[in-house]
């Protein structure tokens, strides 16, 4: 910590304390075939958990996170477009990787030169989607060397899957060439996904994190009395073992991300937003472990991956120490990964998965496609915006413990395969826009994760 004063009163703690004393709230996660219980064991190689302890009794002295996959300085990208060639080459590569040991593919160039009725695999990024006039679908799968058309049936049990499909997602397909060789009828699809023997890290000792993200301050709809008691509330002993808070983008409200936006803003300069931002943060408890990545409405570059806040941001946020890292990046605090990514794909997956899959009031389902999909915006050239990096850092490279992101401004919470999926709400009430669609924020909840357990509990400050 950085020894800033605490702001609070002992008046305004036992206010905060009535406040969210018995208001945690649960059931937005969802139950179902993806939920199953944490297990304890680390086995795959990360760094183990770190085992320091509170020096005193209501002070905290959290380890300094880890953090990788953060693009802030390694940006490569000059934005000729030629360099995307790259960043999906490495896509390709490193999504393959995953798939390598579950078919033997071959290249779509000798697939081309395969005589018909061959057994084939194949492993591409989906190219192009496309339904047939009798109801079949045909997937163009493209590698390095070309592409090839798949084409499923729509009586196999595992054709629904193809509305699940996003365009430039990375799949393999096993199947059989047609007698002229055109085409391979699909008899098998994977998905790079999360092994469902994943077995997430722990924490060695009881510590908690709060996982909350689009604070909004500068709007008008800045929820302040919520954000004020949630920060009063971490000074109450029963927020003790909280330690950490991980922000996941949408510091403020920003200038120019919307029409009309300025007609909504309570702070119309960008650095008194931070400013203001700043203040806010300091009525949390200054010893906590902070940590913020970017969202779009930050003052970085909006492709992504975005690099974390620059230096003159940084000072204007300093007075916690915070730890400023990419959006997205993997953060491990005790032992635990948390993949933090501000979500803005999540509003293209919503838009084009059926209901079941992916809503606005089921965000975690939409978490769950990209752990699936083992990344974090597949779909290039439509909403969201991304940068010619060599490296693609929107890979989900490594299986994370929790997965954390906002920017839909809903709650919603639950596993997929072990992996616990965060969508944090926010601290903004309804805009007008969100009222001209129909978007009903979930304002005012902080997650409180237990590193120990996994398990969560969200408290609620309106
Ligand atoms: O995003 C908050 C949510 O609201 C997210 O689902 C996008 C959506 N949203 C909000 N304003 C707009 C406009 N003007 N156009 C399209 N979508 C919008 P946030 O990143 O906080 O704005
Ligand atoms: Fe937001
Ligand atoms: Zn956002």
């Amino acid at each position: 910590g950085s020894g800033h004063p605490d702001v609070s009163s002992g008046a305004e703690i036992s206010k905060s304390q009535q406040t969210a004393s018995g208001s945690g709230v649960e059931g937005k996660g969802s139950g179902g075939e993806d939920s199953s219980p944490s297990s304890t064991t680390a086995d795959d190689g990360r760094p183990s958990p770190s085992s320091t302890t509170a020096d005193a009794v209501g002070s905290r002295s959290p380890p300094a996170p880890e953090i990788r996959n953060d693009v802030t300085g390694q940006s490569t990208g000059t934005g000729e477009y030629e360099e995307f060639v790259g960043t999906f080459q490495d896509r390709y590569d490193r999504l393959a990787g995953l798939l390598r040991g579950r078919v033997n593919h071959r290249p779509a160039e000798a697939i081309q030169s395969m005589p018909g009725g061959s057994d084939a695999e194949m492993i591409g990024l989906v190219d192009d989607i496309r339904s047939t006039a009798s109801g079949h679908w045909i997937v163009e799968l493209e590698d390095t060397t070309g592409t090839f058309p798949c084409l499923i049936m729509k009586d196999r049990a595992f054709a629904p899957l193809v509305d699940d499909l996003l365009l430039d997602e990375c799949l393999a397909v096993q199947g059989t060439l047609a007698d002229d060789g055109g085409i391979m009828f699909v008899d098998s699809l994977h998905f790079p996904d999360v092994p469902r023997t994943h077995k997430p890290n722990t924490a060695d000792r009881h510590v908690q994190a709060a996982l909350i993200s689009d604070v909004h301050v500068g709007s008008q709809e800045f929820a302040q009395e919520a954000w004020d008691r949630f920060a009063e509330w971490l000074h109450t002993p029963e927020a003790e073992a909280v330690e950490y808070l991980l922000i996941g983008g949408d510091m403020v409200e920003g200038v120019g991300v919307y029409p009309d936006q300025d007609e909504e803003l309570d702070i119309v300069d960008i650095y008194d937003q931070y400013r203001a931002f700043a203040e806010e943060l300091k009525k949390v408890p200054g010893d906590m472990e902070i940590v913020m990545i970017p969202g779009n409405h930050d003052a970085v570059r909006l492709a992504e991956p975005q690099p974390a806040f620059t230096e003159e941001l940084r000072d204007i946020m300093s007075a916690h120490d915070a730890r400023f890292t990419g959006n997205p990046s993997t953060v491990t605090v005790e032992g635990v990964s948390v993949l933090m990514y501000h979500g803005f794909s999540l509003d293209e997956v919503i838009a084009e998965l059926p209901e079941e899959k992916a809503s606005y009031d089921h965000p975690h389902k939409a978490m769950y496609q990209l752990l699936k999909k083992r990344h974090v915006a597949p779909q290039y050239g439509g909403h969201t915006r991304v940068a010619p990096e060599e490296k693609d850092y929107l890979v989900i490279d490594e299986v994370p413990d929790v997965f954390h992101t906002g920017h839909v401004h809903k709650l919603g919470w639950g596993k997929y395969h072990n992996v616990l999926a965060v969508n944090s709400g926010c601290w903004q009430e309804q805009t007008d826009f969100q009222k001209s669609v129909n978007i009903d924020p979930d304002y005012g909840y902080a997650p409180i994760l237990d590193l120990d357990t996994l398990d969560m509990t969200v408290r609620k400050f309106v």
